[in-house]
């Protein structure tokens, strides 16, 4: 693909300053100019990770400006403390926190106003695709984006296709199932701009690791992964960094 690959970390509600001075020479070996290597650690270590060399994004973002939200966190201070990206309505955050498609929308729309790169997560539950509905439901994931601020937003996002079957649970899509979804969201995009979709990073995740990577990354149209579990371990992520090379 025309596309550089990413390798997102997503070290979820895990992780330590121990966990960073482990992780960091080997995240910075494995760097280089064919790959862009990302890592989602908690609020707390984003600055520390940055100042190892990292690149550096957050789990989330509130949509709000500065104000009484109490335990949430400015999209501003977050780029100030060194983050480059924000996932926004990753599949743990809507269904555990309720995170509506709008939310979503206004996370995304908050990210970009700082200048954060917005990593949009969408993906169908189990019952959802074997009820027919996953191209519907990530459509709508999708279009509660442009709906909002236009498809140009786009531009300036990554989406990643995380089935929520698929997470967490060892069940991995199959590269194919994957791609589908992956040329899915590609031709719909394309549909309305063909550039901006050709330019697009889509990632996938869930339950990528050191085994099946190479064949997903293998896809056309799957552009690199959000690595949960996986990004914990420097032998594991690694290994997935280089099989996106
Ligand atoms: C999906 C993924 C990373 P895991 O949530 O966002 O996690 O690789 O552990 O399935």
């Amino acid at each position: 693909a025309m596309r550089k690959p990413m390798i997102a970390g997503n070290w979820k509600m895990n992780g330590s300053f121990e966990l960073v001075t482990e992780l960091s020479s080997a995240i910075n070996k494995v760097k280089s100019a064919k790959i862009d290597v990302v890592v989602f650690p908690p609020f707390p270590l984003i600055s520390l990770l940055q100042q190892q060399g990292i690149t550096v994004g957050s789990q989330t973002v509130s949509e709000h400006n500065p104000g009484a939200y109490t335990g949430e966190v400015d999209a501003q201070l977050i780029k100030q403390c060194g983050a480059h990206y924000t996932l926004v309505g990753h599949s743990e955050r809507r269904s555990i926190y309720g995170e509506s498609n709008q939310r979503v929308a206004d996370k995304f729309a908050r990210a970009q106003q700082v200048g954060l790169i917005p990593v949009l997560c969408v993906g169908e539950s189990e019952q959802q695709r074997v009820t027919g509905q996953t191209e519907s439901v990530v459509a709508a994931q999708i279009d509660a984006v442009i709906d909002k601020l236009g498809l140009a937003a786009l531009k300036d996002s990554v989406i990643a296709y995380e089935p929520v079957w698929a997470i967490g649970t060892g069940k991995t899509a199959s590269p194919e199932q994957a791609q589908a979804v992956h040329k899915f969201i590609r031709d719909k995009i394309a549909a309305s701009d063909s550039d901006l979709a050709q330019g697009l990073t889509i990632l996938y995740g869930g339950s990528v690791n050191e085994e099946n990577s190479e064949f997903l990354f293998a896809q056309p149209d799957i552009d690199g992964g959000l690595i949960g579990g996986a990004s914990l371990k420097a032998d594991s992520f690694t290994a997935i960094c280089e099989s996106a090379k």
